[in-house]
């Protein structure tokens, strides 16, 4: 439990925040500063925002003694990553007037909108609540969008499944009206205040953010164990009979701070009915509230509190709240993180087009016009959309009768052939946003990585390894934002230019990688995976996959 004395600046913000409302209205109202007052910085990631500023143009403003050019991101909240056609031409509608107009799809199945300026985030969020949508508790102290496995046709069981994202995600929303109040200007609810009353987060809400997934074994498209609460399905005799419940996975690291480390989620146990399952999830938060670290945030996420308190303890701890034991885990078993491309039909007939989006950036480019295709299929009504955790999209819900309606936008806008084309490498390949929005970036993130993937296909072309899912994946920092730390090459920025180089991580997401080389540049990182892959074409055993070969070469043997 942290010391009461020497609670961090943000516990203090978020207190004294009056239910997340801080001065915001005030700071909307000064027309002298694109900007919003500091501690409102904090307090509006709560309603699913974050104020950035075009680094790109940081010393051109700066020469000019012109302010940062602020903007604002914004994040909205689609449990399981499901959105309909109808909200879809909305998002793209919203894009146009008010942001950069690219809509990029999270690692966390959601999107982001970059660029609003100040004047425009109200009418973004009201334009949003027509539409039925909106970026409650994306960001800040709290339960994030929850991640759920994404392709209905893997599993004739998915939607009794998929339903637990929205349920999970509507138990764990925050009780003040602030959202409501400032954004959509409801009427001021201040004599309202006894609805507010928080019981899970009371006034202080978590000490760090709170990230929950839902896995249908054998695929781990959602990276089941690097939430801080992950749920494996559990389903025997074509019967949903519950779920493990896997805590403490968290990916990010610092540089230099030995202290902070990434970690996988640990299965505590078993949670057969709904009821006990979503208990035990509210308890697992109400523990991490209680003995979470509120004086270093770096040390804040729950997968410190587990190893401080020890996983025993905190099981334990979780029990006597629920008022129940958790049984023994059942036995399941990951066999892909990747996604299915193409067309698949699941067990009640509808299609399923998993199209390959390169680092969730849809946009028109004069290469693809991927942005009007998807606004033409959403148009004809006939499907829907699911994003996955790969930052890839599903169009989704499509009749037997529909589906060449749906193929021939798909042909003409040659999305068919992009998505046949791509490489295995690029395919299974993720990059976080970075520059020029990110703040926290050291490096490029989407910007670098195709490029970064158009050299590293030669050389894997040069050892017949083409064919090989390995899975790759960047961020312009240690944060993880792409979960680098959770692939078999992980890359992460440490300098303009310059990547740790991981590997040894599996294929499946049950095993971290390890640092092999530090800061490499693009001459470096390209000898060195001609190294690593010639290894790996001649020692590797029969169908071993790079993430077990480079474990069991270079990082077992240390
Ligand atoms: Fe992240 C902070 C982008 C998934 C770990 N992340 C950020 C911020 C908001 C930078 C900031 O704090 O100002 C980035 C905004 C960039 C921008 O301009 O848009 C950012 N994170 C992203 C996204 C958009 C990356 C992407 O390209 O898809 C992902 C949004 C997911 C969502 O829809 O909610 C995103 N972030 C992740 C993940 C992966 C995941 O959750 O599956 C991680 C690692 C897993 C984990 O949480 O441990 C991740 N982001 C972080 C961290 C480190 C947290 C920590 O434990 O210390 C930060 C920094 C922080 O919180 O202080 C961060
Ligand atoms: Fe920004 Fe770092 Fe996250 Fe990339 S990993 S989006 S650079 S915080």
């Amino acid at each position: 439990m942290s010391d009461k004395n020497n609670l961090s600046a943000i516990e203090r913000i978020k207190t004294a925040s009056d239910g997340l409302r801080g001065s915001i209205e005030q700071s909307l109202q000064d027309e002298i500063t694109g900007a919003i007052r500091e501690d409102d910085t904090a307090v509006i990631k709560f309603h699913g925002m974050y104020q950035q500023d075009d680094r790109d143009r940081r010393d051109e403003r700066s020469e000019k003694k012109l302010d940062r050019l602020y903007t604002f991101m914004i994040r909205l909240r689609l449990p399981g990553g499901f959105i309909s056609a109808k909200k879809w031409i909305a998002a793209n509608e919203i894009a146009h007037d008010n942001s950069t107009g690219v809509i990029k799809i999270t690692t966390r199945q959601t999107i982001q909108l970059h660029g609003l300026i100040k004047s425009k985030v109200r009418p973004t969020i009201q334009s949003f609540h027509e539409a039925n949508l909106d970026s409650i508790a994306t960001c800040g102290d709290i339960n994030r969008n929850v991640a759920c496995s994404s392709h209905p046709g893997e599993s004739p069981l998915h939607a009794q499944v998929f339903a637990y994202a929205d349920k999970i995600s509507t138990l764990l929303m925050p009780k003040t009206k602030a959202y409501y109040e400032i954004w959509l200007e409801d009427e001021k609810i201040a004599e309202k205040k006894e609805e507010e009353i928080d019981p899970l987060y009371q006034d202080r809400y978590l000490p760090r953010k709170f990230k929950i997934g839902i896995a249908i074994p054998p695929n781990n498209d959602v990276d089941l164990f690097t939430n801080d609460l992950g749920l494996i399905a559990i389903i025997e005799n074509n019967e949903l009979k519950g779920f493990n419940i896997a805590i403490g996975g968290g990916l990010s690291t610092t540089h230099g701070n030995a202290q902070t480390y990434a970690r996988l989620g640990t299965v505590i146990g078993f949670a057969d009915t709904e009821e006990k399952v979503l208990k035990t999830i509210y308890e697992v938060l109400t523990v991490q509230r209680d003995f979470g670290n509120r004086s270093d945030r770096k040390l804040a996420r729950l997968k410190y509190t587990l190893d401080n308190m020890g996983v025993d303890k905190y099981r334990e701890e979780v029990e006597s709240r629920t008022g129940f034991k958790l049984e023994p885990a059942r036995p399941y078993e990951f066999t892909q993180r990747s996604d299915r491309y193409g067309w698949m039909q699941n067990k009640a007939g509808l299609w399923y087009y998993t199209l390959f989006i390169e680092n969730g950036r849809v946009l028109d480019d004069e290469k693809l016009a991927l942005k009007t295709a998807l606004l033409e299929v959403a148009r004809t009504d006939k499907s829907n959309f699911l994003f996955t955790s790969n930052q890839n999209m599903i169009i989704s819900d499509v009749a037997d009768a529909d589906k060449e309606t749906i193929n021939e936008i798909l042909a003409r806008f040659k999305i068919l052939e992009h998505t046949d084309a791509a490489s295995n490498a690029r395919k299974n390949s993720i990059a976080c946003v970075a520059l020029p929005t990110c703040p926290l970036a050291l490096a490029e993130g989407q910007r670098y990585m195709p490029t970064l993937i158009s050299k590293i296909e030669p050389i894997l072309a040069k050892y017949q390894l083409n064919d090989e899912d390995i899975i790759m994946r960047m961020t312009g920092c240690p944060n993880g934002c792409a979960r680098p730390y959770a692939a078999e090459i992980g890359f992460v920025g440490t300098a303009p230019g310059h990547y740790n180089l991981h590997i040894g991580g599996d294929n499946e997401g049950e095993r971290l990688n390890t640092l092999y080389k530090e800061s490499l540049d693009e001459t470096a990182i390209l000898n060195e995976l001609d190294g690593l892959f010639a290894a790996f074409k001649t020692e590797r055993k029969e169908k071993e996959s790079f993430g077990d070969f480079s474990y069991r070469k270079y990082v077992a043997t240390v």
